[in-house]
């Protein structure tokens, strides 16, 4: 008997520090529920009511060109600016500070039916250059110390919007969610001498239990720690720091595990799955950070169907997170659903 697949037991998050209790036996009780799956809406390739689809209207009075490929613009609503009065505020206990820093928003395609899932992986490895790209320019400006480039996809996740886009966002500070990454990857690196990420993908290879899919640059798996039920975890085989660090062959490469790994999500409850993904990079700025090898996130809200979610309330508000199905049987599940997008399977 395997006690992680038997026991209510708690596993350490690496990467964080912080700990997820998981409780496999509560698996084995019977699920009466449905499993439902959402009518998939067939987008059309252009809406001429959408602010992101080409030669069309934004707020605030912009055009966009007619682009063909991607297309990136400064968030007409940015919730950070570049020039902001700088102060830092102290009374007692209460203290805030400035933020400089730039929203912008990167569309994948001209074309508003399509998804991560949909796209070609020519067309997706675009997506990844315009990513290296922005790293290089945002980070290039004196103030920033973070890029951010994330996506919220569908509105479970609260995307405005169907049309394939990210946000990217530069920030004068280094985030919370950053901040501890770095920590426990310095600690690991001062003391093992190897980065923990490294070392992290040599043991989930070895095991093979929570890998999901895989190619010659990049591995998706879903982590020891996970949090989410169906979260995972990408990771380049090759210890990078950024974005604009990959060839043109790793970009193709995270393109078609981006896709197949996405693929895979919406067939899983054959419905367009939910989630917001983001990449954890080297901070901008200057200086060395060895420690720093970089990854995406995905964290998808979805449990048990296509409108069944996790709620992450309770114990998990008050307490800390935790999870019932474990992250290896959600690895399975991940694995036993095919890389033909449900969409495009004879018969759909
Ligand atoms: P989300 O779907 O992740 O919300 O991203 C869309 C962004 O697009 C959102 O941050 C911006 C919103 O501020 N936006 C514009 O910049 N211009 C518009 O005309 C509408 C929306
Ligand atoms: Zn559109």
């Amino acid at each position: 008997m395997n006690p992680l697949n038997e026991s209510p037991h708690r596993r350490y998050n690496a990467l964080t520090g912080d700990w997820v209790i998981v409780s496999p036996h509560r698996t084995q009780r019977p699920w009466q529920g449905q499993v439902e799956r959402l009518a998939p809406g067939r987008s059309p390739s252009y809406d001429a009511s959408c602010y992101l689809c080409p030669g069309n209207e934004r707020a605030g009075g912009h055009r966009n060109p007619s682009y063909t490929s991607t297309f990136v613009f400064d968030n007409d609503f940015a919730a950070l600016l570049p020039h902001t009065q700088s102060f830092d505020f102290e009374c007692g206990l209460l203290r805030a500070r400035s933020e400089q820093g730039l929203c912008r928003v990167l569309c994948f395609s001209p074309d508003h039916s399509l998804t991560v899932s949909r796209m070609s992986d020519a067309a997706l490895a675009l997506v990844a250059a315009e990513w290296g790209r922005q790293f290089t320019e945002l980070s290039s400006i004196p103030f920033v110390r973070t890029v951010q480039i994330f996506e919220n996809r569908g509105q479970m996740m609260g995307a405005s919007n169907p049309h394939p886009h990210c946000q990217i966002w530069a920030t004068e500070s280094i985030p919370f969610e950053h901040t501890r990454e770095f920590e426990t990857q310095q600690a690991h690196l001062r003391q093992h001498g190897a980065c923990l990420l490294c070392t992290y993908l040599t043991q989930e290879t070895a095991a093979a239990e929570r890998i999901v899919c895989e190619n010659d640059s990049f591995v998706a798996l879903v982590p020891f720690w996970a949090v989410w039920p169906f979260e995972t975890l990408l990771l380049p085989r090759r210890h990078t720091g950024s974005l604009d660090q990959l060839s043109a062959n790793e970009q193709l490469d995270l393109a078609n595990l981006m896709r197949r790994l996405t693929t895979r999500y919406d067939n899983l409850f054959e419905s367009p799955f939910p989630y917001t993904m983001g990449f954890h990079q080297r901070p901008a700025g200057g200086g060395e950070h060895p420690h720093v090898h970089m990854h995406a996130h995905y964290y998808p809200p979805l449990l048990r169907s296509a409108t069944v979610r996790k709620f992450m309330v309770g114990f998990e508000m008050l307490g800390g997170p935790a999870r019932d199905i474990t992250p290896e049987s959600a690895a399975s599940r991940l694995r036993a659903c095919g890389e033909t997008h449900f969409l495009d399977a004879p018969g759909a």
